[in-house]
């Protein structure tokens, strides 16, 4: 039977013959395992499955197998498009003004509880591996090996129980450290428990360093700009336009792009970085350091050759961007692979549902942006992909999902209830229902980001959406405004339709969707 062991509030329960017939340990023995892999910042258009025009030309052949195996879901969001916040999400299942987690920096309420903790209680082995990237403790977790905050692409710092606290550096590239953790824990684990693995990669998050042996992939490449690179932002207000997250005007000729031979009164803006990215060099053995500046530097001494301005300089940005993003990827994709052989060596396959995921979407070139926070379409959506026993693969699902769903799904696999302040809907009866939304799945998403005044300064926003239609709500101290967007018609949201005459049934239902989500949720304007 598909599916045929799992516990939610609206299908079946475990057939009661087969409680009737087994012991209880029995039953729990059936439990899946789950592997949790997200990564940071790894934007859906990164990966192949999706068929987007970038990954063409560097496609994800790994992660693509879990959706050959599972199902891919088209329109997985997150609610608050930031690292912190959205991790808090996933531990508690709550909306960032439950958890307290609404900003980079403000502190999650130390009562609520995460879900490895009702994990562990409910009997499985828990461990955390990779970027942390909260500001409490790991709690519910049997192990843990941890990043401190974004932590190091190169030898990075990493500390566990055995570490005593204190964080140590370890030789080698982030992800295949994470991943070699990862492997470590399945190797070392009680096998007589189910386990909950998280795998949290520090990749691709900014500034995209790639391992060394990946310096000179897609060099050759000239990667696609996207439809809405030249985006002018003439129907919207005024946080798209004060954005700081510009790929012309925010990135940074040294420590985002490389050019480490930038000076002083070259022309270039954007010095700020050049001590961190330093240090991130020094990191580096001086071998390692020739490896890096062989690939490096003769290419910057072309581009500067060229005394590159306007328009050509952005394409310029743009090509080292994407290509070294694409790099970052590129490893992140072995390393989910090798995670996936022993997976599937060790016979786990049978019994594991594995999810691949990010904190939240990014922006590669869409309305000339990186970074993420807005809850336009390429930082609201997120990849998922799915793989659990039974499943027939190749399917798609196009349920509206949030990433508050992940701890009730994990608690409905483990058959322990879930808590009332969990706001997350288990993702179990979309995937029996071959993708689709069942009977009462959730018509509307809420967002809502807080985290302004900050870095990329992206004015405060929340909104709702039924997949079809969007509505934003700005605010600020000094002003506020709505957009709306007709996503069908306008896929790529340049269209603010707000004042358009003929929406006004449509702004009407989603301005009262809002309002419902904030009285019932209990959440304003912050
Ligand atoms: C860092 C980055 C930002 C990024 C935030 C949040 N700046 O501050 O570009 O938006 O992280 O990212 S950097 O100069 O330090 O690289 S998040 O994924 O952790 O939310
Ligand atoms: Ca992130």
């Amino acid at each position: 039977m598909y599916f045929h062991h799992y516990n939610s509030d609206t299908m079946n329960k475990l057939p009661l013959i087969l409680l009737g017939s087994c012991t209880a340990s029995a039953v729990h023995a059936q439990r899946w395992n789950i592997v949790y892999i997200m990564s940071d910042d790894h934007s859906y258009q990164a990966i192949s499955a999706y068929g987007h025009q970038l990954s063409k030309q560097a496609p994800t052949p790994n992660l693509d197998r879990l959706a050959q195996r599972g199902m891919l879901f088209r329109r997985a969001y997150v609610e608050n498009s930031l690292s912190t916040p959205s991790r808090a999400c996933l531990m508690t299942g709550m909306y960032s003004h439950q958890s307290g987690q609404r900003t980079l920096d403000c502190p999650i309420d130390e009562n609520a509880p995460f879900v490895s903790e009702y994990l562990q209680k409910a009997g499985y082995q828990t461990a955390m591996i990779g970027k942390w990237h909260m500001l409490c403790q790991p709690k519910g977790f049997d192990t843990y090996h941890i990043l401190p905050g974004q932590g190091d692409y190169y030898d990075p710092k990493f500390r566990s129980e055995e570490t005593d606290g204190k964080y140590v550096t370890e030789k080698g590239y982030a992800t295949n450290l994470i991943t070699d953790h990862a492997i470590q824990f399945l190797e070392g684990r009680d096998r007589t428990k189910p386990f909950a693995l998280f795998v949290h990669h520090k990749a691709p998050h900014r500034n995209w360093m790639p391992p060394l042996d990946m310096l000179d992939l897609y060099e050759n490449i000239e990667f696609p700009l996207p439809d809405t690179f030249f985006d002018d932002y003439s129907t919207r207000g005024r946080a798209a336009h004060e954005q700081q997250m510009s790929i012309e005007k925010d990135m940074e000729m040294c420590y985002d792009l490389k050019v480490t031979q930038i000076k002083p009164g070259m022309g270039y803006t954007h010095e700020r970085n050049h001590n961190g990215f330093r240090n991130q060099l020094a990191r580096l053995s001086p071998q390692q350091r020739e490896i890096w500046e062989s690939a490096y530097n003769p290419r910057n001494e072309a581009m500067l050759a060229q005394n590159l301005t306007g328009k050509e300089l952005l394409l310029w940005k743009y090509q080292r961007y994407i290509r070294d993003y694409m790099r970052v990827i590129h490893s992140i994709d072995q390393q989910v692979g090798r995670l996936l052989d022993y997976l599937e060596a060790n016979n786990l396959m049978d019994n594991t549902m594995v999810v691949y995921t990010s904190d939240q979407g990014f922006y590669m070139g869409e309305h000339g942006w990186f970074d993420k926070r807005f809850m336009y379409k390429e930082s609201f959506r997120t990849p998922l992909l799915v793989c659990a026993p039974g499943m027939k693969g190749g399917e798609e699902s196009d349920a509206l999902v949030q990433n508050i769903d992940f701890a009730p799904t994990f608690l409905d696999i483990a058959d322990a209830e879930k808590p009332q302040q969990m706001v997350g809907t288990s993702l179990m009866p979309v995937m029996q229902h071959k993708g689709k939304s069942p009977k009462g799945w959730r018509k509307y998403l809420y967002y809502h980001y807080y985290d302004c005044p900050a870095e990329h300064n992206v004015m405060r926003h929340d909104g709702v959406s039924d997949g079809r239609y969007k509505l934003l709500h700005f605010y600020g101290p000094k002003d506020s405004y709505n957009e709306l967007y007709d996503i069908r018609k306008d896929p790529n949201e340049l269209h603010n339709v707000i004042d358009e005459k003929k929406y006004a049934k449509h702004l009407r239902r989603l301005q009262l969707q809002l309002d419902k989500f904030r009285s019932e949720q209990h959440v304003d304007e912050w």
